[in-house]
């Protein structure tokens, strides 16, 4: 197949005409083998939840319309909806967890390799925890937030402290309202398996419900303490120049590559390749240095606190191997395709696993212990050197790559709009109000061999800063728009709206903010209860001119990702369907009947064109209803109106 239908991006275009030649397979391959797909899935009417089915209900009203247990079409897709929710939400929150475990172990030990490397944020989250500050030690803040945050994982009683202590007030009664505040992180999960169990619930719409606060338990819980806790021990991002795509790799320099989503590890990979006796290791077998690129949200992650180059995003994984020179694929957790295990055997790669969440076959699996973060990266970084030597075969290594600005934040951002001096979200609220910025949008997610790789990405992005929409972007979107410049602040002038480029042109930032992983979404959620809790834009995220989008989506976490962001009032489109088109009630309710609920809703659109003027039409109406679409009338005074001002 030609490789410009399969990619946008050059590079990728090259390494994929590169592994034909070499007749090694990659995802699109085997998606066209997988072709077609099976019709019950995408529609959702497929249930295998007991030994009774697996059940499929008839589309097209012909056979049956019921499972062997009575469960009708949506019910079953609801509940398949509901346990994807449960898989993405429990993967968000588990690396959440994992990072809350290191930090604790950071402020209980005086010998770890983390420590607290922000204390200003430290005090502000503890703050927001109802954490005595004055005149206290960091480590003893540290650990009272260290035992809070862990509390709210598995708390049998009352409700998130974060579900509180960040959305906007108005938010948190229209959840109270629908019964859906979360309680705590693990519970919510837990309970999407248990009501999604053979003979417990049928209605469709209490099971998404549940699909609701679970997600909310994601978002506004166990993603949001993994990015306040990474923040705190790994330092908040400040923005930073880039390198990205898979021309950053080096063929005179040993490469490890990292990917997956933790930044626990691969931060402290990036501080120990710089060690000198390793470099001189390095030098000793020929090479020239030790480069470190990422893939994916681990390349996100340490992107945005150090600058480290991207070598791509999801679907570049199998090529970062084929250009011969990835001396170490170092892999956590998430998005990582077994597909390299058997790849890599072919190559001189070494895929290293690190999690014991997380073997693949084909791999050496290396355990990372949080008490022995360097010894282990030293450990990594000497096997990646000894690789160098064990190259084979020609390096194919396209030219291409990009600069670009990451390590954009809630704290620090909408700062920028308002200069050194005027440092809060006021400016960003005026130029909202005063229509320089008609809204903003948040265009996040993976990559699908179902649309030409990052091409759905960029379009939508391009087309909505040409309409003057702000886009916030997070994970292999991010790096889909940073490999074709859009994160550079030149492209403001090339691409923008005459609104949005005098505002990015007098700030110096680019059109697209990279504010990080995937886990990072929630810091588009505390920007947009910042944006509320400035004023003059409503009380309720429900009223903000935003959406969100996820044109290339393809993981669970996706799914959990959208739910929140529409559960907390934010229109989100998406390209490929929720697999829900087989159900007709439930698809009405998640793109209609949801809305009143919780203020936002979902739409399924292709084209990512009239997909972003889907959310410039939804902005504008939120502008409309929001009053600041009106025309503000210049007056000029004639002598009556002066003689009216005169004060007797
Ligand atoms: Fe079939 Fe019902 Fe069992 Fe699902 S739960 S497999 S619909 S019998
Ligand atoms: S890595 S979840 S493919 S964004 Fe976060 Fe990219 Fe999607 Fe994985």
């Amino acid at each position: 197949m030609d490789s410009k239908a399969r990619s946008s991006d050059k590079a990728s275009q090259e390494m994929i005409g590169w592994m034909a030649e070499n007749n090694q397979q990659n995802a699109w391959d085997r998606f066209e083998a997988q072709s077609p797909q099976c019709g019950f899935g995408r529609l959702g009417l497929c249930c295998r939840i007991c030994s009774m089915g697996p059940c499929r209900i008839d589309p097209f009203g012909e056979g049956p319309q019921a499972g062997v247990c009575g469960a009708t079409a949506d019910t079953i897709a609801a509940r398949n909806l509901i346990r994807m929710i449960a898989g993405g939400a429990a993967a968000h929150s588990d690396h959440g967890r994992d990072i809350a475990h290191t930090f604790k172990m950071a402020v209980e030990s005086d010998k770890s390799d983390y420590m607290v490397k922000d204390e200003r944020k430290l005090k502000e989250v503890a703050a927001r925890f109802g954490i005595e500050i004055k005149d206290r030690k960091i480590k003893e803040i540290g650990l009272d937030l260290a035992n809070a945050v862990l509390k709210e994982f598995g708390k049998q009683e009352g409700t998130l402290i974060t579900a509180a202590a960040y959305p906007p007030k108005a938010r948190q009664e229209a959840w109270k309202n629908l019964g859906v505040t979360p309680r705590s992180v693990d519970r919510e999960i837990v309970e999407i398996m248990h009501r999604t169990h053979i003979g417990v619930g049928s209605d469709y719409i209490n099971l998404v419900k549940q699909g609701i606060r679970a997600s909310l338990a994601d978002g506004w819980g166990g993603s949001l303490i993994a990015t306040e806790l990474s923040d705190i021990m790994f330092g908040s991002p400040q923005p930073i120049r880039f390198g990205v795509n898979l021309g950053v790799l080096d063929k005179d320099q040993v490469n490890v590559i990292v990917h997956g989503h933790e930044p626990t590890l691969s931060d402290i990979v990036v501080q120990v390749a710089q060690d000198k006796e390793l470099l001189k290791l390095a030098q000793e077998k020929g090479a020239q240095g030790i480069n470190i690129a990422g893939i994916c949200c681990t390349a996100n992650e340490i992107l945005m606190r150090h600058g480290v180059p991207v070598a791509g995003n999801f679907l570049q994984q199998e090529l970062a191997v084929m250009t011969g020179v990835a001396d170490v694929m170092l892999v956590d957790v998430q998005c990582i395709m077994p597909a390299l295990g058997s790849l890599c055997e072919c190559m001189h790669t070494k895929l290293l696993t690190t999690s014991p969440k997380c073997k693949i076959a084909g791999a050496e699996h290396i355990e990372f212990h949080e008490d022995k973060a360097v010894e282990t990266a030293r450990k990594i970084i000497k096997i990646a050197i000894e690789n160098y030597t064990n190259r084979n075969g020609q390096a194919c290594i396209p030219k291409h790559k990009e600069r670009g600005i990451a390590g954009f934040t809630t704290e620090n951002t909408f700062y920028h709009l308002g200069g050194r001096f005027r440092a809060s979200y006021r400016p960003l609220n005026d130029n909202v109000i005063n229509g320089r910025i008609r809204g903003a949008a948040g265009v996040v997610g993976c990559n699908n061999p179902k649309q030409i790789h990052d091409s759905c990405h960029i379009e939508m992005m391009k087309e909505l800063i040409k309409n003057d929409v702000l886009v916030v972007s997070t994970g292999c979107g991010a790096i889909a728009a940073a490999k074709v410049g859009l994160m550079r602040p030149e492209a403001a002038a090339q691409y923008c709206g005459k609104g949005l480029h005098e505002v990015c042109e007098t700030v110096g930032i680019p059109p697209v903010l990279h504010v990080g992983s995937c886990v990072d979404n929630s810091r588009i959620l505390t920007v947009l209860a910042n944006v509320v809790a400035e004023g003059g834009l409503g009380e309720d995220i429900a009223e903000l001119p935003v959406a969100g989008a996820a044109p290339e989506w393809m993981s669970e976490k996706a799914v959990s990702i959208g739910m929140y962001f529409v559960a907390s009032g934010v229109f989100t489109v998406i390209a490929e369907p929720l697999p829900v088109v087989g159900a007709p009630n439930l698809h009405r309710y998640l793109t209609e009947g949801i809305e009143k609920d919780v203020g936002g809703k979902w739409a399924f659109e292709k084209d990512p064109i009239k997909a972003a003027h889907m959310m410039i039409e939804h902005i504008e109406s939120k502008r409309d209803a929001l009053g600041i679409n009106e025309e503000k009338e210049r007056k000029l005074y004639d002598m009556e109106d002066r003689r009216a001002l005169k004060v007797e």
